[in-house]
């Protein structure tokens, strides 16, 4: 265990950068210039590194390693919305026609909120909702269409927030100015509905629009809470020590699926707490766990010590999920879509591509799934957009 949770933290640069906060990268990725599909190539096995030279971190990054797995067998018809940069974390509209999302792309420095419109166009494009400024992340679409929602610290400073601390290890940023905020399609009209000192972000919103799930420090710890589609209404679901966010309602908004990552003893919650008072998380193993919407009934749904996160509960069920995790990788370093029964039960993995794979997200119909993945890639560390046909 003491081996994993190392081989854990070895990796959670990579991955966890993306995983939490919803996305709190050190360094601002590089964008490739072009900006179009790179050309298709065979999968190019990578190249064996010089003898001597430092081997990268994962030697399929950057090869454009195969778009699909012959032991994908859930996935069909995958297609790549984005090509370059760092692209995470997009959810489906109401009509299962657009994403929202976020991207670190020029002229940008840090994340911004963009929309693909039409992902069956020939070439999906993007357009900018947020507003430029400041970093924002966790974007989410109400399922009506007529608003929009994401977390930003543009009001509190309209330059990119500082990089947390690094002297304390690798530790991710709870920027003090992240509220989150409402606009219009279009980007227009940014209505902030929280109001909280510190961070406020990760907010995902019900399917009947009226309920938004978000996390926040307001309590003094990270916590998850519920409030009305205007702010109002604030109701507290989680209470204790540790790190709770993430959260996604079922179909039906009856239950919540999140991810959690408790102390799990004296030294490891005083860590937690010194950090936190500094705005600051050291990511750990995150597990999965399921609730009632009101917050009662909490079962911990994994308990493998990896990194588990980004879950989504299967259309129309509140009693399986799809998530990502590295628990099929010794070394930690390698994420790939799982799902599993809310009880533990029927595990089974989803992708194979040797790249970081993860955000999965059914369609409101179920038809497709939405998810990122650094697989056919054309620059190492480059995280881009894919939409398969789900196959039951
Ligand atoms: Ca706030
Ligand atoms: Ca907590
Ligand atoms: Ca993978």
């Amino acid at each position: 265990m003491k081996k994993l949770h190392k081989a854990l933290f070895l990796a959670l640069p990579v991955a966890l950068a993306s995983a939490l906060a919803c996305r709190t990268s050190p360094q601002a990725p590089p964008v490739q210039a072009s900006g179009k599909p790179a050309e298709k190539s065979p999968a190019a096995p990578p190249a064996a590194p010089a003898p001597g030279a430092r081997p990268p971190a994962n030697p399929w990054e950057g090869t454009l390693s195969p778009l699909t797995h012959p032991a994908e067998k859930h996935l069909a018809n995958v297609r790549q919305l984005t090509f370059g940069g760092e692209n995470a974390e997009a959810y489906w509209s109401g009509d299962g026609r657009s994403l929202i999302f976020q991207s670190t792309r020029d002229p940008h420095a840090c994340d911004q909120i963009f929309v693909i419109d039409d992902v069956d166009a020939p070439e999906p494009a993007a357009r900018l909702v947020s507003t430029g400024k400041g970093r924002t992340t966790c974007a989410y679409l109400f399922p009506d269409g007529r608003r929009l929602l994401y977390a930003s610290t543009h009001l509190a400073d309209p330059a990119c927030p500082k990089p947390p601390d690094r002297s304390q290890g690798y530790v991710w940023g709870l920027f003090e100015g992240f509220d989150i905020f409402t606009a219009r399609p279009d980007g227009s009209d940014p209505v902030r509905i929280t109001n909280a000192p510190g961070y406020d972000a990760e907010a995902t919103i019900s399917r009947d629009g009226r309920k938004i799930v978000f996390t926040s420090v307001r309590d003094g710890d990270l916590e998850l809470y519920s409030m009305n589609a205007d702010g109002s209404g604030v109701k507290r679901l989680t209470n204790r020590p540790g790190y709770d966010g993430g959260a996604f309602y079922s179909d039906d908004g009856q239950w919540i699926v999140y991810r959690s990552a408790i102390p799990k003893d004296e030294a490891a919650l005083a860590d937690y707490r010194g950090l936190l008072a500094r705005a600051m998380v050291r990511p750990s193993a995150l597990e999965i766990r399921v609730m009632r919407a009101d917050g009662t009934g909490d079962v911990q749904v994994t308990a493998n010590g990896a990194a588990n996160f980004a879950p989504y509960f299967f259309p129309g069920r509140h009693d399986r999920i799809i998530f990502c995790s590295n628990l099929g990788d010794p070394k930690g370093r390698e994420f790939d879509l799982y799902a599993v029964n809310i009880d533990g039960t029927d595990l089974e993995r989803i992708t194979y591509n040797p790249t970081f794979d993860g955000f999965p997200m059914f369609s409101p119909d179920g038809r497709k799934i939405a998810f990122c993945s650094n697989r056919h890639n054309a620059k190492a560390g480059d995280t881009n957009v894919f939409v398969a046909d789900w196959v039951p």
